[in-house]
């Protein structure tokens, strides 16, 4: 601990009248005042001592060996508790390795705030060249829902304030907030740093939709002959999981749920859909969206998915959105129906108006999806069953599948190309906000941080599914895991590369292509370094024993699972968005 530290912790009553307070400690009470008890980070100038006071002071600090897995870290913290995760860096570099990541959890609207230390402003102003000078503000504001500076330790509780606020409220996302050098070391009279603080009243406050509004919706949903619901990220956020199971139930109706939106009802949910995803869409009359965007994951809700005749064109669904921010209705195509309140109330809403008396969808759309389903899933079960040497996504994902099913407090963390499209289809999840993903981007480098920060918020294990290539964006944090003894089996689909492991460098020359790696990689060993537990499995069995072993003990896992590496295709499910040049071949 620091001498000041020391001195600040020290003092007694009795000194009260010449109490003194600092930037550092206005920082870490404004924080704890509002009941964030935990900081992702990576200390250095000019904020090492706000990591070292905050452990002092009893906020929970985890320390990441690079500011991207921070802040993945504190984002989907905020995601999993609507409370903002709060990302810890020093100045530029550090600032900037955050920035992704503050960047995603705004496309993701996840609430998090990136706090970077920075640069003594008049000299960055006046670019005099100080130490990690950077206009650290100007270069956030595109990226973020909202970005703030704080010059004067007395404004401390207001900053904090307002970037809670804009985190949380409305539709969540990513913050950002200056704190420069200067700002921590300022002292003012203790008994005025605590008036200058703020417990912030009802940050996210309800947003209630209009009646009006609501029977629109429900006249629509009342006439549909198909009626469809899609749960997206944004419903399995609001924490309304009982009414929206509801609103399922009570109506009948089919739904959808979106990656991040499996196991807000359990994915063995006989009014699932995901089985007929291909069938419902584009023979639904009227979908209901519930917290999800209709970006390119839903194919911008035209083209050929939606029944449309060529890429451009429409199907002829009505639409009703349940969103929280007014504009996003008509964002790709006409909302008929747009409900704008938060997804709580809105649902709420519907709950009244549906009542008790509400009619089924009608039998044909039922039946017609229940045969599609059970076609598809019949298919399914026959490839899962296959054993074939090496392993191939489907042998090793029935493994999982298993796993998950026998442990569905657990966390699932996924990310890859093949990797993600496999598991998202065939691992059932059976709770709500627990399955982290590459979410909206499909952004590779999320997997340690959401596993860290799963751990840490959830108390319960994590299984992180990873890709060989998404693993190594952020693979040195298993020493994190390591280091804070947390309950996360890492499983490394290890094909050998990018989507597969066989291409080959058409010249012949000594490089290997773009897309393969070191064949036959030991990623079991890395783990190994750090005092935890390295598998390498090469049969379903091996893979089933490792895993059930690293959740019974909860010790800190890494399994090297050995995948075919000719099974994967390009880019996994979405071969499609990789442009093609209209220009002939010539050789
Ligand atoms: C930050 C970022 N960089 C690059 C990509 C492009 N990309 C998409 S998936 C992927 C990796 C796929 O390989 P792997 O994780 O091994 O999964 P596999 O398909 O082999 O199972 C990459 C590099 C991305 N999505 N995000
Ligand atoms: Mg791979």
């Amino acid at each position: 601990m620091t001498t000041d530290a020391a001195r600040q912790l020290s003092t007694t009553p009795d000194a009260q009248s010449q109490e003194m307070t600092d930037g550092f400690q206005m920082v870490i009470d404004a924080l704890k005042l509002n009941g964030i008890d935990t900081i992702f980070g990576l200390p250095g100038i000019p904020i090492t001592d706000l990591t070292r006071r905050a452990q002092a002071a009893g906020v929970r600090v985890i320390s990441f060996r690079h500011e991207q897995n921070a802040g993945n870290a504190a984002a989907i913290a905020g995601f999993m508790t609507q409370k903002p995760g709060i990302c810890l860096t020093v100045s530029a570099p550090g600032f900037l390795n955050g920035l992704t990541a503050l960047a995603n959890a705004t496309t993701n609207c996840f609430p998090m705030i990136l706090v970077s230390g920075s640069s003594e402003r008049e000299i960055v102003d006046l670019q005099q060249g100080d130490y990690e000078e950077m206009d650290q503000l100007a270069v956030a504001k595109p990226l973020c829902k909202a970005a703030f500076r704080v010059l004067h330790a007395e404004d401390i509780g207001v900053g904090i304030a307002r970037a809670i606020r804009a985190a949380v409220s409305g539709r969540p996302g990513g913050v950002y907030l200056d704190l420069p050098a200067k700002l921590f070391a300022q002292t003012l009279d203790a008994e005025a740093g605590r008036k200058a603080l703020i417990k912030v009243v009802d940050p996210a406050p309800r947003q209630i939709p209009a009646r009006d509004a609501v029977q629109r919706a429900l006249e629509l949903l009342k006439g549909a002959k198909r009626p469809l619901i899609v749960l997206g990220k944004g419903a399995a956020y609001a924490q309304a999981d009982a009414d929206i199971r509801a609103l399922v139930e009570n109506t009948g109706i089919p739904y959808l749920p979106m990656s991040m939106a499996k196991g807000l009802l359990p994915d063995t949910h006989e009014q699932s859909a995901a089985a007929a995803r291909s069938y419902v869409l584009p023979e639904a009359d009227v979908v209901m969206l519930v917290g999800a965007r209709l970006n390119w994951l839903l194919s911008h809700g035209k083209g050929k998915t939606w029944g449309g005749k060529d890429h451009k064109a429409w199907g002829g669904q009505k639409f009703i959105q349940i969103d929280i921010s007014p504009q996003e209705a008509d964002s790709n195509v006409r909302i008929d129906a747009p409900l704008v309140g938060d997804i709580g109330s809105c649902v709420a809403a519907l709950l009244a108006g549906i009542g008790a008396n509400w009619a089924k969808p009608p039998a044909d759309w039922l039946t017609a999806i229940a045969e599609r389903k059970g076609k598809n899933i019949g298919k399914m079960a026959e490839t899962l069953a296959k054993n074939p040497t090496p392993m191939n996504f489907h042998s090793a994902l029935n493994v999982v599948r298993d796993i998950v099913k026998a442990n569905p407090d657990a966390c699932l963390v996924n990310e890859g190309a093949n990797a993600l499209d496999f598991t998202r289809s065939i691992v059932d999840m059976y709770q709500p906000r627990k399955r982290l993903d590459v979410g909206t981007w499909g952004v590779m480098g999320v997997g340690m941080g959401f596993a860290v920060a799963a751990a840490v918020v959830s108390g319960q294990p994590v299984i992180a599914i990873e890709g060989d290539s998404a693993f190594g964006f952020s693979g040195m944090e298993v020493e994190t895991i390591c280091r804070y003894n947390l309950p996360v089996c890492v499983v490394i689909f290890n094909n050998n590369g990018v989507y597969r492991g066989t291409d080959v460098n058409p010249t012949g020359g000594p490089d290997v292509a773009p897309t393969v790696f070191v064949k036959g990689a030991r990623y079991d060993k890395l783990i190994e370094a750090f005092g935890g537990v390295g598998v390498h499995a090469t049969t379903p069995a091996e893979l089933c024993k490792a895993m059930e072993e690293a959740l019974r003990s909860r010790k800190p896992t890494l399994i090297n699972a050995v995948i075919d590496e000719t099974a994967g295709t390009e880019s996994g499910r979405i071969t499609s968005l990789n442009p093609q040049s209209a220009k002939k071949k010539t050789s």
